[in-house]
């Protein structure tokens, strides 16, 4: 297989390499921390790079806390459908929110925000779980003219593949590198996750598919 080099017209996503994922975080990801060097290689062939961090306000519906005898990981029916519920994460401005501190990217040029709205959650990048609110990365990306995106990070099953998903129906050619992340897994959401996105057409890579200098 030929070495891909990322086009001029392409992005990397970087989608939330933050403490509250890695190890010692509210909602750690098991080995979340080493997609960080795996991303740090990556990222100077990269032209565009755009940098995800979840950013949810102190008492987020999807916690499980705000919600009466509810544990994390169980679900609750929400306005917009089946939501799960998640330990108290990424809260705007703390510790846990940060990226992580040695995830290098001083080329990077947007960072995203997303999961800021009380009543609604937002894994992907792109709309948040009511399906209709845009986080206006779809248009940001395309007034840029970017035409393919690589997505990395934290979680697979969840913000990584709601992610790659809404690139792929948004019109991005769009692969994830698949070393370059890291899952929650439960109840199966990664098997689940990956034959979705491929299905979807999102095509399934390795940091070795690339030409890294
Ligand atoms: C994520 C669950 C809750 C993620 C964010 O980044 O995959 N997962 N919030
Ligand atoms: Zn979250």
């Amino acid at each position: 297989m030929s070495l891909i080099t990322p086009a001029p017209d392409a992005a990397l996503i970087v989608v939330d390499v933050q403490n509250g994922f890695c190890d010692g975080g509210n909602l750690a990801v098991a080995g979340g921390a080493q997609v960080v060097p795996i991303i740090n290689r990556m990222a100077p062939e990269f032209a565009n790079i755009v940098i995800t961090q979840d950013w949810h306000p102190a008492g987020h519906s999807s916690f499980a806390s705000v919600h009466a005898g509810k544990a994390p990981f169980e679900t609750a029916e929400m306005f917009y459908g089946t939501q799960v519920l998640w330990p108290d994460h990424c809260v705007q401005g703390t510790h846990d929110a940060a990226l992580h501190a040695d995830l290098h990217l001083p080329t990077a040029q947007l960072i995203i925000r997303k999961g800021f709205h009380a009543g609604i959650d937002s894994y992907s990048a792109f709309m948040e779980a009511d399906r209709k609110t845009q986080t206006g990365l779809e248009a940001y990306l395309k007034q840029r003219g970017i035409r393919r995106v690589y997505v990395v990070g934290l979680a697979t099953d969840f913000c990584v593949a709601w992610t790659a998903l809404d690139a792929c129906a948004a019109g991005f050619e769009t692969s994830v590198i698949e070393d370059a992340c890291r899952a929650i897994n439960m109840n199966g959401s990664l098997a689940a996750a990956w034959s979705q996105m491929q299905a979807q057409g999102v095509v399934r890579s390795q940091s070795s598919d690339l030409r890294l200098s």
